[in-house]
């Protein structure tokens, strides 16, 4: 047991999601990796959503509900870590979810699929019929009413090769990434870099504080944003920790 007093409750409760993942079936033995991995960059951006990541998940709800077909895709540390957050979100802009994995088995896909279910998850697309073009791997299976023909797609802890082939099919691909310099961050259409735990919800409350808004306000809003200022500033964020934390000694 964890107690609540301790210094790094919120971080190691959230690996303990990760652990009953993999205990449920849900989450593969390399999402603790991939956890450890977005702990070290989430250390170093000092656990908080900053400034140039609040700016992309509003620039992600308006893009998600200026969409005409948004896809949200899960993997295992995504079903995880943010279950209900996704399945809310994924009402809130009217985006379904499909279930998307790089260490695929049949197996996990159906109990992501069950889980997210029992969760409330209405709106899924759950087929894959169809195959993303140049990916020489399991992730390259998807829906053919999916995520194959959406427009806009949600793409949390993804690898870089997925985005760059989903940004080449001509679709704005959004990614959560803590770590900026990933192949991911580098080549997605809006990257946001922030812990998937506080990404979720914030680009929930965008987009409902937006869904008001006319297209042509959303498009006004979305004109002009620059993705590689938005990494630049998370390097700058990572760089300026690294300064003033080295002062202290
Ligand atoms: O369930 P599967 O089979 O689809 O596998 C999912 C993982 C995440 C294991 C798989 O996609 C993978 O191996 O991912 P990578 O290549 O390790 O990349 C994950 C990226 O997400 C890394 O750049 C991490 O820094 C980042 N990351 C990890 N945890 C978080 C995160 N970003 C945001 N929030 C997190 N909690």
């Amino acid at each position: 047991m964890i107690p609540k007093s301790h210094p790094r409750y919120d971080s190691l409760m959230t690996r303990e999601l990760i652990v009953e993942g993999i205990k449920q079936g849900i989450t593969s033995i390399q999402g603790l990796i991939a956890q450890g991995r977005g702990e070290a960059f989430d250390y170093l951006i000092g656990e908080k959503s900053t400034e140039y990541a609040l700016l992309a998940e509003k620039i992600a709800a308006a893009k998600l509900l200026l969409a005409r077909k948004p896809v949200i895709s899960v993997n295992g540390n995504v079903a995880a870590l943010v279950p209900g957050d996704i399945i809310r979100l994924s009402e809130l802009v009217n985006a379904p979810l499909e279930v998307n994995l790089f260490h695929r088995t049949q197996e996990r896909v159906n109990n992501i699929i069950a889980h997210l279910r029992t969760l409330g998850a209405k709106n899924m697309f759950t087929k894959s019929d169809a195959f993303i073009p140049g990916l020489g791997h399991e992730r390259a299976k998807v829906d053919k009413n999916g995520i194959f023909i959406a427009d806009a797609v949600l793409v949390p802890l993804e690898d870089g090769d997925r985005c760059k082939a989903l940004v080449d099919m001509g679709k704005t691909v959004i990614a959560i990434d803590l770590n900026p310099l990933s192949r991911t961050a580098q080549c997605a259409t809006i990257t946001i870099v922030d812990n998937i735990t506080r990404a979720i919800p914030n680009i929930s409350k965008f987009a409902e504080g937006l869904k008001g808004l006319e297209h042509e306000e959303l498009q006004e809003m979305v004109k002009g944003y620059d993705n590689k200022q938005i990494l630049s500033l998370a390097i700058d964020e990572i760089e300026k920790n690294l300064e003033s934390l080295s002062g202290r000694f």
